[in-house]
């Protein structure tokens, strides 16, 4: 008679062992990729947000002025790293137990278990946390039992195939289970475009000049709009969980609901939307007809008290933002994207937009409305930004064409905020002389962007400079700076001629 686990003499670990418990850690990732998708579930997004909130401010400036977008890649590839180096160890323990005892049924389970005990606590998904859980297992199982040394081989063979039964068996679960957790999660209603905002964005396709080049129109489609988030994964909010509210200095506290907020005065506005971190001629500033409620109301009901006349903005990925309470005189509370009802990434299901101030004001997944006694730090002020001023008036040149007929085509679009854009002018000749563009009709709005489109006769190499005149009649600086802290400045310059364009 032996007894059931018999303890092993302890040996080091093996190289295959280290590589088995890799691979186990890394199918751990995959399959809660498999059943979470890009979603919060998935195991890497709570260590990514870790990840952005602990990396030093200096550290987040230097990417995004050196490295830029990419930046995000370096983010996300240490949160994938780390998660499989956690489900890694885990799965290593999980074999060194099983290699100690010579009934390996308990490291496999340990490995398991603990994988998704970790997953579901860092993810808050018991049941998504499965797809974790059931690869690591699996994994383990068969590494425990290919690379356990036994005596005995029918005892050995008949554990390996009780345990590989079982971990089968296992995944089968939880592959039903996360394919039902999964279709939960992704069943989304689409709603008709409601018809005034189907009439606006018409009205604005027609408004857009007819240009040949790559230039998009007024209104920015959905897909196109830019992003820009301070972590890889955007929060999940279904509209029935949602509310807000104003709270800190205020006379009372107000918290509305999503069915309240809805039905509250509707109107649908065209509002630009620029990010402070874009280079001089980015493309991280676009337009769209928003759907929602003016903010003001809902502020003077909570009678804000605070002696700064300021307000802290926050938002379900704790993400938060401070400025003037004046900003918000004629903001407005979105639900709606050119007549959907808002994506995930641009804030579901409500979002602030602030008429004229840079990108980062507008606050999306928005939680609170928080009125100070003194002014504080925002996440972008903290990482030394300051982007929650009015935007800077900028011309972009988007797009140079030669056409069929020899002449170039250079064309853009201009934004100045609330000042709005009364003139665009271009120069082909280094600054020497200038020509107004022919400029979009103004949108209705009080915060929008303008195209802007030229034509010109080539005679050799050019070099073209664009630059805006705002609404009050103030020339874009020409005077050239990077967009950290305060946003980029300058004249767009391009060298062209009849081959193409270059810098
Ligand atoms: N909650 C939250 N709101 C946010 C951000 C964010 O990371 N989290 N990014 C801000 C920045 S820097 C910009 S430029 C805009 C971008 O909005 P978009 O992604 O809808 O284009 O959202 C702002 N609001
Ligand atoms: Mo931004």
């Amino acid at each position: 008679m032996s007894l059931p686990t018999r303890i092993r003499e302890s040996t080091s670990i093996s190289r295959t062992e280290l590589l088995l418990a890799v691979l186990a850690g890394a199918s751990g990732v995959a399959g809660s990729y498999a059943v979470a998708g890009y979603t919060r579930q998935f195991i890497v997004a709570p260590i990514d947000a870790l990840v952005v909130r602990l990396t030093p401010g200096e550290l987040v400036a230097f990417v995004i002025d050196n490295i830029g977008d990419e930046g995000h890649l370096l983010h996300i590839a240490l949160s994938f790293v780390i998660a499989t180096g956690l489900l890694s160890a885990i799965a290593l323990l999980g074999l060194r137990v099983a290699d100690r005892l010579t009934e390996p049924t308990l490291g496999i389970v340990l490995a398991g278990g603990l994988t998704w005990g970790l997953t579901a606590a860092i993810t808050g998904d018991a049941a998504l946390a499965v797809g974790a859980a059931a690869p690591v297992l699996l994994f383990t199982a068969l590494a425990a039992t290919s690379v356990t040394r036994s005596n005995d081989a029918v005892e050995h063979s008949s554990a390996r195939r009780r345990v590989v039964a079982s971990a089968l068996a296992f995944v089968g679960v939880a592959a039903g289970v996360g394919r039902l957790t999964g279709e939960q999660s992704t069943a989304t209603t689409e709603t008709d475009i409601d018809d005034a905002v189907a009439e606006q964005v018409r009205q604005a396709e027609s408004q857009s000049l007819d240009i040949s080049g790559d230039v998009p129109g007024l209104v920015s489609s959905i897909g196109e709009f830019y992003n820009v988030d301070i972590a890889e994964f955007d929060p999940e909010v279904p509209s029935e969980d949602w509310s807000m509210t104003i709270t800190g200095e205020v006379g009372e506290d107000v918290t509305v609901s999503y069915a309240e907020l809805t039905d509250r005065p509707v109107e649908r506005r065209h509002v630009t939307l620029r990010c402070v971190g874009e280079d001089l001629n980015g493309e991280k500033l676009d337009n769209a007809v928003w759907t929602g409620t003016p903010i003001k109301p809902l502020l003077d009901e909570a009678d804000p008290e605070g002696e700064c006349e300021c307000a802290m903005l926050r938002a379900e990925d704790d993400y938060f933002v401070q400025f003037p309470l004046d900003a918000l005189e004629d903001a407005f509370l979105a639900w709606e994207m050119n007549g959907q009802p808002l994506p995930q990434s641009h804030g579901h299901p409500v979002r602030v937009l602030v008429p004229g101030h840079w990108g980062e004001t507008n606050v999306k997944w928005l939680s609170e409305i928080e009125l100070l006694d003194e002014e504080m730090d925002g996440y972008w002020e903290q990482r030394g930004w300051h982007g929650t001023g009015p935007v800077n008036t900028v011309a972009k040149l988007w797009s140079t064409t030669t056409l069929d007929s020899g002449a170039i085509e250079l064309a853009g679009h201009a934004y100045a905020g609330t000042r709005g854009i009364e003139r665009v002018e271009v120069s082909t000749d280094g600054g020497s002389t200038w020509q107004d563009a022919e400029l979009s009709e103004p949108l209705p709005g009080d915060d929008v962007w303008r195209q802007w489109r030229h034509e010109f006769e080539p005679d050799g190499s050019h070099e073209v400079v664009v630059r805006a005149v705002d609404g009050e009649g103030t020339l874009q600086p020409e005077d050239r700076s990077d967009s950290f802290p305060s946003g980029a400045t300058g004249w767009v310059r391009q060298t062209v001629n009849m081959m193409g364009s270059s810098g």
